[in-house]
This record gives structure tokens, C-alpha cells and sequence, in this order.
């Protein structure tokens, strides 16, 4: 039989503390990991508010929650007012998204509240102004100038389209597939809605008289919602041409 002597034993016992100090540590890693990652994950990061609202975590609860926007930045560039579908300017679109919030949960003094503001959405940026009347001529021309707007943005921007064959003739077409599919967002499911618009209606409509008609007319069959062909069609092209490409823009780093 084999016997340890003194030394090393001693040997041993160190050799044995070592992994067992090695396992705790690990586990306490483990743990500080964890812990961290508790502390580092936002609750809120999964919640998505209502027009008007942020998220807040609740300590008393545990538990993240929506409320109406606490406070907006003041506001002194005239380009960033907003006009509500009440023809009333507010100082920015936060101004104009926290008091129609305050107003539907009574957070603010009743005094202060119309049927309007509970009511409200922002129908343009800028200031409220008379906007002249859409002219038949712009509105025929509307079409060429947006394929031509589309066409220089794509051109000037990072965006490109793979497996393109770079046919320069329609280049155009890429373009407004691209905007469709930037369009398509909320949700992404290749129709875009009234709601969708908005990202290019309104910082258009004090511009352009026109914008409103041309995007109405794009909706053909009025169901509220514009497929890719029908966007096509009220931009000049030909449904074989609006081909799905939405996977295939990516961004130049
Ligand atoms: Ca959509």
C-alpha cells in the first residue's frame, strides 16, 4: 500500500483547496454575472408606450409602467413647431403628444382640456398655416418630382440594393422600393398604412399642397393600406417591376 508522507499531504491539501476555491469563485462569478445583468437589462427596454407616454420603472412594484410624458425641452426653433388636425401650433411634437396625454388621464386642469386636445395628432411640422389648394397641374407633375426626390436621396445616401443589375435606365424603381420598405415599419408586414405615412407626410404637407392627394391617390382600392404594386402604380411603374427587395438594402458602413 502506498502511504503520503507529511509533505505530501500537505501537497495534496493544497491541491484540494485550490479546486475548491477555484469552484466557489466560479460560482461567484456566475452570480456577480448574473447580478449584473439584472442591473444592466432595462425593464423598459421591452415596453413600448402610447402616443404621448414614456416608460418608468415603479420601485414600490417592481415593475415597469407607462406614464404620460413628465416633461418636454424647451423648444425656440420655429422649424420643429408641429400643427395639430386642429390647425393649432404647438412648441414641438412633445409638447403637443404630452397634453393630449394629460388631458385623457386628467393629469391636467380640466380648464385646459378641449374635446379637441384629446383628440389631436400632429398633421404637420412647422407652424399652422393656410395651406394653398392642391393645383391639377403639381399634382400630374407629383409623380416625376417624388421619383426624382426618392432617386437623389438613395443616390446620395448609404443605401444600395445587392444583386442589383444596376440598370441606370430604372434606377428609379430601386428608390421607391427602398422607400416602401423604409416606409413599411410599424408593423414591417408589406403594407403601409395611414400611420406609416406619417414620416413623409408630415414634414412635407407645409411645402407641398399636394403631398395628401398623391398619397391618397397611391391607396387605388381605399382600404387604407398600400401594397407595393399600388405604390408603383401611382409612381409610374409597372407591378412587374415592384419586385419584394426589401431583405436586400443594406447599409454601407
Ligand atoms: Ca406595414
Amino acid at each position: 500500500m502506498y502511504h503520503l508522507d507529511n509533505v505530501e499531504w500537505t501537497k495534496c491539501w493544497a491541491l484540494l483547496l485550490l479546486i475548491v476555491a477555484s469552484i466557489e469563485c466560479k460560482n461567484d462569478q456566475s452570480e456577480l454575472t448574473k447580478s449584473v445583468t439584472e442591473v444592466v437589462e432595462d425593464p423598459c427596454a421591452s415596453i413600448k408606450c402610447g402616443f404621448g407616454q414614456e416608460c418608468v420603472f415603479d420601485h414600490d412594484n417592481n415593475e415597469a409602467e407607462c406614464i404620460c410624458i413628465r416633461a418636454c425641452p424647451q423648444n425656440d426653433d420655429l422649424r420643429r413647431r408641429v400643427c395639430s388636425n386642429y390647425n393649432e401650433t404647438w412648441q414641438s411634437d412633445c409638447h403637443l403628444m404630452k397634453h393630449r396625454c394629460d388631458c385623457l388621464e386628467e393629469q391636467t386642469d380640466s380648464k385646459y382640456c378641449t374635446y379637441e386636445h384629446k383628440h389631436m395628432h400632429i398633421d404637420y411640422y412647422g407652424e399652422c398655416k393656410d395651406i394653398e389648394p392642391c393645383q391639377d397641374d403639381v399634382l400630374e407633375d407629383f409623380p416625376r418630382r417624388m421619383r426624382d426626390w426618392l432617386d437623389n436621396i438613395i443616390s446620395l445616401s448609404r443605401v444600395e440594393v445587392t444583386e442589383s443589375k444596376q440598370d441606370m435606365a430604372h434606377k428609379w424603381i430601386d428608390a421607391i422600393i427602398w422607400k416602401f420598405c423604409d416606409l413599411d415599419k410599424e408593423p414591417h408586414d408589406r403594407y403601409v398604412s395611414r400611420h406609416e405615412l406619417f414620416p413623409l407626410r408630415a414634414p412635407l404637407l407645409s411645402m407641398e399642397s399636394c403631398i395628401s392627394d398623391f398619397l391618397d391617390g397611391c391607396d387605388s382600392n381605399a382600404d387604407h393600406k398600400i401594397t407595393l404594386v399600388e405604390w408603383g402604380k401611382c409612381l409610374g411603374a409597372s407591378p412587374d417591376e415592384m419586385k419584394d427587395k426589401c431583405n436586400q438594402f443594406i447599409s454601407k458602413v
